[in-house]
């Protein structure tokens, strides 16, 4: 399934690289203390988040997890307020008040990271649904992992979607964990695509780490969509390469299944098929990682320069202004 045209494979390199630079970066800061919270890293899942994201426009809706920065990145967030966020300061895009796991742009279309697993899939079918009545063309993505296709959430909001042929693609990254816990031993299915059937929509599993089978396959379902013929369940199969979160001891898998699936890192994989189609050499695929680097490296400047949150407006934007008629 080769469709995507040459610049997009381009930038769609571009968007991996910058993520991986930006999560090499953030484990980085996080290993010298500099980064408080808690990391969940994307590191190897990096072409499912920018296939899918490559495939929207602007308007178009998606819902992220706790390991949502490849997500955001590929959806364009600001990347100065991207670190100002996790870096606990005010420029953040939520005033430093969330961090790594509640990264939001509604101009973007990025309707929240989220630390709730599944939190997010009835948010998106929930935003498909004013796009359907508002008529507005909107597509929602919900993003989520092996582990989230399996609570309740999940398959209410996939009834609900089929039932009212919601505008929303449900993109699961079977990244082969929920936690510590692998795939086959918290499911009895191999592919997760399958539960479409029981919905009565589409169900397609792809190779996570071919960024351009996942933007055809997406570029897909985003179409049957807007077309108003309901959602589609897509599947990417992917691996992480880290641990769940940084500083697990991954007692679960061994370091030879890591190196075994590192053989197949999505950017490497993009790179010879870049110099395949004769669209990059060596020295301008080493610019672009350069650029960025610079990028990256500017917008952790500009984190580290702004004012900490101040602890006197812990309180502020908790609750709403906004009032409602014949409430008091
Ligand atoms: C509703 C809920 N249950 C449990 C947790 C604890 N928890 C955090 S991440 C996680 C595993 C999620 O696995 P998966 O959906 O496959 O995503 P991945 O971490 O593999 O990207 C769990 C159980 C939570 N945050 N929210």
């Amino acid at each position: 399934m080769r469709t995507s045209n040459e610049s997009e494979l381009l930038e769609m390199y571009r968007q991996m690289v910058l993520i991986r630079v930006a999560e090499e970066a953030l484990l980085r800061l996080f290993e010298g203390a500099e980064m408080p919270g808690f990391i969940h890293s994307y590191i190897g899942e990096e072409a499912t988040g920018v296939g899918v994201c490559h495939a929207l426009q602007k308007q178009d809706v998606i819902t992220s997890t706790h390991r949502g920065h490849g997500h955001v990145i590929a959806k364009g967030c600001d990347l100065n307020a991207f670190f100002a966020e996790l870096y606990g300061r005010a420029a953040g895009y939520c005033k430093g008040k969330g961090g790594s796991m509640h990264v939001a742009d509604l101009d973007l279309g990025i309707y929240g990271a989220n630390g709730i697993v599944g939190g997010g899939v009835p948010i998106a079918a929930g935003a498909a649904l004013a796009s359907s009545i508002r008529k507005d063309d909107r597509v929602s993505v919900a993003f989520m992992g092996d582990g989230a296709s399996d609570i309740g959430p999940f398959h209410e909001s996939l009834n609900l979607a089929a039932i009212w042929n919601l505008p929303v693609v449900f993109v699961v990254e079977n990244n082969g964990f929920a936690d510590f816990i692998r795939q086959s031993d918290h499911q009895k299915i191999d592919k997760i695509s399958i539960r479409a059937t029981a919905y009565g929509i589409e169900g397609v599993t792809v190779d996570g780490n071919d960024v351009e089978a996942v933007h055809e396959a997406t570029r897909e379902a985003v179409a049957r969509a807007r077309r108003g013929e309901g959602p589609t369940l897509l599947e990417c199969v992917t691996y992480r390469w880290r641990g769940h979160f940084e500083g697990d001891p991954q007692p679960y898998r061994t370091q030879d299944e890591v190196e075994d699936w590192k053989k197949r890192d999505p950017i490497k994989a993009t790179e010879a098929r870049l110099a395949e189609l004769g669209l990059a050499d060596d020295a301008a695929m080493k610019a672009i990682v350069a650029e960025m680097t610079d990028k990256v490296e500017a917008a952790i400047e500009f984190a580290r320069a702004a004012p900490k949150v101040n602890p006197e407006d812990a309180l502020e934007d908790v609750y709403t202004d906004l009032k409602v008629e014949g409430w008091t």
